[in-house]
């Protein structure tokens, strides 16, 4: 999957950051406050403080006779994360998946696959599971071959060089023959596909100009569709915590941010900035207002125009009207995006006179054309002329994984690869996946239509016939959107198999479970901050398994034993020796950088993580500078070497959802869009107090649950036209499917539009017995459509919805999602 262009790209960009002639510096190990003190009479209560991490952070986890009864962040984050907080809850939950599982109809060979997810389960042992596996797995390759499993299971898992679930899953599919994989991800699907036609690449992954230019030199920082207080408690291998240190910084020299959002964010509230509602889905006409403003006062760059992008003229006819006799004029746009049209014109006449950095987020390509909020944010960027300018332009990833921290000089961890290298030579199953493979958000209309071939950028994709899942580390019975399509394709393949350390929605919804460790049941190692390569911090076991979990690793090499295939999924290495040799490539590359760390025992033994500094010119980056100054020398990678405001490759493709320039395109449903059923438009931000559904069964669930349900934030007029208060009871619904929540009654979503967030374990009342069960707890893409953005990303579009919501006056029926399911 992802995230961010690291490794090689960073490593090389860092060590061209010009300290050539550098002396050797070294790195610092430390940096844990707080929590160590704790151990002071460890003696006593035979206590200890265990450093290890996960996405939200290093932690400091301490641990007396054997049970961990704190946890905090081992190195002090500039703002609290609570995340940091429920290492116990998560280590000793109800909802843990404790023993091998099957589902009772599937054990019995009943072909009913309708009672997927409200049947009873029974448990087996380990013996009884890997035999169970080894043999369905044997059965379906040799019957139907690569294209008849599915192994693409996206989602998150835990931090970690060694054990990456998802890895491990396609390390052992690829060498036993391969897999149905995926393209692309939820994050930024249609950003990262159209991106490289404009500026040559996906854009959403890679460092952006660095906070410290930023501070100097902005004088206005524009949160546009960006939420990084909460979006930035995590980050893909872990957070270095430093990019809200930064946002809190900037925040300190009162110079001016603004936020642009449905929703008053958590961001919008910390940062007192000002908050510009906008109706979800309309930053292109925006956008274009704002353009169409720059040309009419004459504001627009038109040198910068001239010299770095190509085909701006005939942008600019369309967005004069010239070619659909529609001027996209303030006013035009204030009608559909809810900003006033003297906000519009102020916004131009700011943006141009001041350097401002547009830091756009992703929820705005979460949606039905998708590709066009960031193109136009672009075109936007371009006309304004201040790319590649110290503090201006636009970042497509200062909200995510602490983009802008300057990339620190030091080495870079090795990890477990797809394809182990004793493959080297012999034939790869690459091929095989990437003929099968499809873009992810397809999923339900791939499994229900096998043969059926699809657009995708320029290309065409025939779904495989998918007779087996097999799922690691995600949760898409909670990230995709349209659940009861999604239940009606996951009765197509004649297996599913998940591993899982919950018994999630998704785990529940499977034929045979495996239950997985956390990461703090083993022994791994994490970089942190996936642009400044920062720390390392070491990931040491806190307590033994519990109950009988195992490690994705453990059960992916047992299977491969039983494939005959042992040796090439282990190479012969134990647990700690894979960590040694991930952590001599790091050495090696800080040595040749000229940072010295420390050996790898002296490392391990110390419990600390090691962090590494930037260089000056890490800490003086601008991104596009170079451009900037020579366009022709350093050309952008597009066909043009300029930033394409028309594109010729696109404009060739033909597809009426996705023109040769930046557009707006009416969605199907939009607050522009609403019914007399559906009149309400829904947004679906990312939780502060998750990551999508991870941690939902913990403590932190008191924090935000409204009567112990997933919180639907609604405008107070709305509330009022429905006689709706304050923490009541509501039934969000449309034709697709209807989901319970707790009102939040607030002036802090703009009206017409109700938010909530995704994440909230799926948890229906009536599987199976109805066509649209009730979710009790209120799993929001019950609700949500599950269309392509366009022909040409395919990408994921929950937030282009309309719902209705009402009072609930019916039984409340208890959440039951987060116990224990039926056990035989
Ligand atoms: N409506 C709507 N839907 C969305 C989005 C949205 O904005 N709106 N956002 C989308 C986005 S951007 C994303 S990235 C997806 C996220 O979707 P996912 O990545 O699927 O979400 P997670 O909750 O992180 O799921 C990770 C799962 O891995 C499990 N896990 C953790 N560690 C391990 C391990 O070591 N081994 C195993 N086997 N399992 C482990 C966790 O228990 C959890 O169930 O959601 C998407 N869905
Ligand atoms: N705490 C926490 N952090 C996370 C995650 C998490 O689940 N929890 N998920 C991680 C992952 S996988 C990802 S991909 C990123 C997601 O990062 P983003 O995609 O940027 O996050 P979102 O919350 O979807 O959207 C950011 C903001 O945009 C607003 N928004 C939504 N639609 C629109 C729109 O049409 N126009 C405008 N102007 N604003 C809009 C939302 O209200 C929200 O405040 O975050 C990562 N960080
Ligand atoms: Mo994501």
């Amino acid at each position: 999957m992802k995230k961010v262009n690291n490794s090689r790209r960073n490593f090389l960009k860092s060590s061209s950051l010009g300290f050539a002639g550098a002396s050797m510096a070294t790195a610092t190990t430390g940096g844990i406050t707080g929590l160590l003190s704790v151990t002071a009479n460890a003696a006593e209560t035979n206590s200890k403080t265990v450093v290890t991490a996960a996405h939200w952070g290093p932690l400091g986890v301490v641990v007396e006779n054997g049970k961990v009864v704190k946890s905090g962040p081992a190195i002090a984050a500039p703002i609290e994360n609570e995340l940091q907080s429920v290492v116990a809850d998560q280590l000793y939950s109800e909802a843990r998946v404790k023993y091998p599982m099957v589902r009772k109809g599937y054990l019995d060979g009943n072909q009913d696959r309708s009672l997927r997810g409200h049947d009873t389960w029974v448990r087996i042992s380990w013996e009884q599971a890997f035999d169970l596996v080894a043999k369905e797995m044997k059965r379906v390759r040799e019957t139907y071959g690569a294209s008849g499993i599915f192994a693409g299971s996206y989602g998150w898992y835990s931090s970690g060089a060694l054990h990456a679930a998802r890895t491990l899953l396609h390390r052992y599919m690829n060498i036993t023959g391969g897999f149905v994989g995926t393209k692309g991800d939820y994050s930024t699907g249609a950003a990262q596909v159209i991106m490289p036609h404009v500026l040559g690449t996906i854009e959403v992954y890679e460092q952006q100009t660095s906070w410290e230019v930023i501070l100097e030199s902005s004088d206005t920082i524009v949160l546009w569709g960006a939420n990084p207080l909460a979006t930035m408690r995590i980050a893909w291998t872990s957070t270095d915590q430093k990019g809200l240190e930064y946002f809190k910084k900037f925040k300190e020299t009162g110079k001016r941010i603004i936020c642009i959002d449905p929703v008053r964010s958590e961001s919008c509230e910390y940062l007192g900035a000002e908050w510009i509602p906008i109706n979800t889905g309309t930053d292109v006409p925006l956008m274009l207002g704002i353009a169409h403003t720059l040309v009419n006062e004459n504001k627009h760059d038109k040198e910068f125009l001239k010299n770095y992008t190509t085909g701006y003229d005939k942008f600019e006819e369309y967005l004069l009207g010239k070619i659909d006799n529609q001027p996209k004029t303030a006013e035009w746009a204030e009608k559909i995006c809810g900003v006033p049209a003297q906000t519009i014109k102020q916004l131009a006449a700011d943006f141009s006179a001041k350097r401002t950095m547009l830091m756009g987020g992703w929820g705005m390509q979460r949606q039905r054309h998708g590709e066009q909020s960031h193109w136009m944010m672009v075109t936007l960027a371009s006309m304004l002329g201040q790319i590649g300018l110290p503090g201006g332009g636009f970042g497509l990833s200062y909200h995510y994984s602490n983009g802008g921290v300057p990339t620190a000089r030091g080495g870079i961890l090795g990890s477990i690869t797809a394809n182990p290298s004793t493959q080297a030579g012999a034939k790869t199953w690459l091929d095989d996946v990437s003929k099968f493979s499809f873009p992810l958000a397809r999923i339900s209309d791939a499994l229900l239509n096998p043969g059926k071939t699809i657009q995708y950028n320029g290309t065409e994709v025939t779904y495989p016939d998918i007779k087996l899942i097999y799922w690691a580390g995600g949760n898409p019975f909670v990230h995709h959107q349209d659940t009861n399509t999604m239940v009606k394709a996951w009765q197509k393949p004649e297996t599913i198999i998940v591993n899982e350390v919950n018994w999630t929605p998704t785990a529940r919804m499977a034929d045979i479970v495996l239950p997985a460790t956390t990461s703090y049941e083993r022994n791994d190692l994490t970089m942190s901050g996936d642009y400044s390569m920062m720390n390392i911090f070491p990931m040491k076991q806190v307590v033994e398994p519990q109950f009988e979990a195992k490690s994705d690793y453990d059960i992916f090499a047992e299977l491969a034993k039983r494939a005959g295939v042992e040796e090439q999924f282990t190479e012969g290495k134990t647990e700690m020796q894979w960590l040694k040799g991930f952590y001599e490539t790091a050495f090696n590359a800080a040595r040749a950088n000229r940072v010295l760390m420390p050996k790898f025992d002296d490392f391990w033994n110390e419990n600390k993580p090691i962090t590494f500094n930037p260089t000056d010119s890490a800490k003086k980056w601008v991104r596009y500078a170079e451009f900037r100054e020579d366009p022709l020398l350093n050309p952008l990678g597009t066909p043009s070497g300029k930033i394409e405001i028309y594109s010729n490759t696109i404009a060739k493709m033909n597809y009426d959802d996705c023109k040769g320039y930046p557009s707006w395109m009416e969605p199907e449903e939009f607050a522009g869009n609403v019914t007399a059923e559906e009149p309400l438009a829904l947004v679906t931000p990312h939780p502060y107090y998750r990551l999508h559904s991870q941690l939902a069964h913990t403590s932190l669930r008191e924090k935000y649950a409204v009567k112990d349900r997933e919180p639907v934030l609604i405008h107070k007029d709305d509330a009022a036209a429905r006689g709706i208060a304050n923490g009541d009871i509501v039934r969000v619904f449309n034709k697709r499917g209807q989901v319970l929540t707790g009102a939040v009654v607030t002036d802090g979503v703009i009206k017409g539009t109700v938010a909530i967030h995704e994440g909230a374990w799926y948890d229906p009342l009536d599987l199976g017995q109805t066509e649209r069960p009730l979710c009790k707890n209120g799993c929001v893409n019950v609700l949500t459509r599950d269309e392509g953005t366009s022909k040409l990303a395919q990408g994921n579009s929950p937030n282009t919805c309309i719902v209705q919501v009402e009072k609930y006056t019916g039984e409340v029926p208890e959440v039951t999602v987060f116990k224990q399911p039926k056990i035989a």
